[in-house]
């Protein structure tokens, strides 16, 4: 058999090419990532997570030890041991491909599509495609690759006259609906840190952190989701009683951003100190801006964001308890 080695290590695929390509979720490939050190894929300028043949090749050999039985440490072990003595393992053929029915399009594509039919306010057709975007792609490529690009695109549509601010609203209306539908629909864990999530005073853009929040709940933390226009002083008394590891705030407009300069005096009140991250368009917009706000700046992506958080606070989703 063929070693893994003489294939090319050129990263090409995404996490959705590769979860196609070897039946592992891009859940579980995240999370083989950070928990048993299980390749690192080259990341592209916008984050992206890239994967080579040789990577491909790799998780087929750790599924096939996986269907033998072993437990996901193991395998990991024996993986790490094997490659520092210069052992890599055979290729395992890959499974016939199963041909899908329907030849799925890119996300841009979806996109493009799904645009048209909401500035339509096509509620039926808009049902049906989130629902196949849901079967194709992971959270990430949805919220980054398909819906944020639609949202951007209302507000140039709007901006240039070409749609109503009727439609605007009807369509940032629906994808919140909808948002926070699948929110709801993941479970919220116990004993997972614990965090709250919503936007600074004034600021109504809520679209990115309930994002945020469907992103974390689906990799096992507590998230508590406040919506729009957060009142400080008030979130920062509830938090004394809730004891969140980390608070979490969004500002879009830049008069937003501003008000979070005074979280420093209210968050100090509360014990066990939170951590207190924020992000969104404004600081994107205006760099310096950060420099005004105590705290963690998360990353300009939703991505950055879940990674950030990652490193501030891990989940082990083994002493996470559904409620
Ligand atoms: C929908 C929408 C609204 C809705 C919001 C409804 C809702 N429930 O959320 C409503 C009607 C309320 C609204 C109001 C206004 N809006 Co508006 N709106 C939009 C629109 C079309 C989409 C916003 C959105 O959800 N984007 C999707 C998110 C995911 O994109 P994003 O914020 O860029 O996110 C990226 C990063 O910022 C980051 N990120 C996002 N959230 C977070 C959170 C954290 C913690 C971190 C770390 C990262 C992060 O991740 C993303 C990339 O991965 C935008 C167009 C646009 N370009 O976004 C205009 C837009 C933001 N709005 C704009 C304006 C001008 C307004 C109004 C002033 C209009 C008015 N005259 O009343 C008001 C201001 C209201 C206020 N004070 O907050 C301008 C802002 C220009 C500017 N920066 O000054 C835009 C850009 C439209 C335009 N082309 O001019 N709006």
């Amino acid at each position: 058999m063929a070693s893994i080695l003489d294939l090319s290590d050129t990263p090409i695929y995404t996490i959705k090419s590769v979860a196609l390509q070897t039946g592992i979720r891009p859940v579980t490939l995240r999370a083989w990532e950070r928990r048993h050190d299980i390749l690192s894929p080259f990341r592209s300028d916008n984050r992206y997570r890239l994967y080579s043949e040789r990577d491909i090749a790799l998780l087929r050999w750790i599924k096939n030890r996986l269907d033998s039985g072993l437990a996901i440490s193991n395998v990991a072990n024996e993986l790490h041991s094997m490659i520092k003595d210069g052992i890599w393992p055979d290729m395992i053929p890959a499974a016939p491909i199963v041909t899908p029915g329907k030849v799925a399009n890119p996300p841009s594509e979806y996109s493009r599509q799904l645009f048209e039919a909401l500035i339509r306010h096509d509620e039926a057709r808009s049902g049906d495609l989130l629902r196949e975007i849901h079967s194709l792609f992971d959270l990430p490529t949805t919220f980054m690759q398909i819906i944020t690009p639609v949202l951007v695109e209302i507000g140039e549509a709007w901006f240039s006259g070409k749609i109503r601010i009727t439609t605007e609203h009807f369509v940032s209306a629906y994808l919140r609906g909808k948002l926070l539908s699948l929110l709801q629909a993941y479970p919220s864990r116990r004993g997972a840190p614990y965090l709250m999530l919503g936007c600074a005073p004034t600021e109504q853009h809520e679209i990115g952190s309930l994002m945020l929040s469907v992103l974390l709940r689906s990799e096992g933390y507590r998230v508590e989701y406040l919506g729009a226009d957060v009142p400080l002083e008030d979130l920062t008394d509830y938090a004394s009683y809730e004891h969140p590891a980390m608070i979490v705030l969004a500002a879009s407009m830049i008069e937003a951003a501003i008000e979070l300069k005074k979280m420093s005096g209210f968050i100090k009140k509360v014990k066990p100190l939170p951590v207190f991250g924020f992000g969104g368009a404004a600081f994107r917009a205006t760099t310096a801006l950060k420099d005004h706000v105590e705290g963690v700046y998360l990353g300009d992506t939703l991505i950055e964001a879940v990674d950030s958080i990652h490193m501030l606070l891990p989940v082990n989703s083994r002493s996470a308890r559904t409620v």
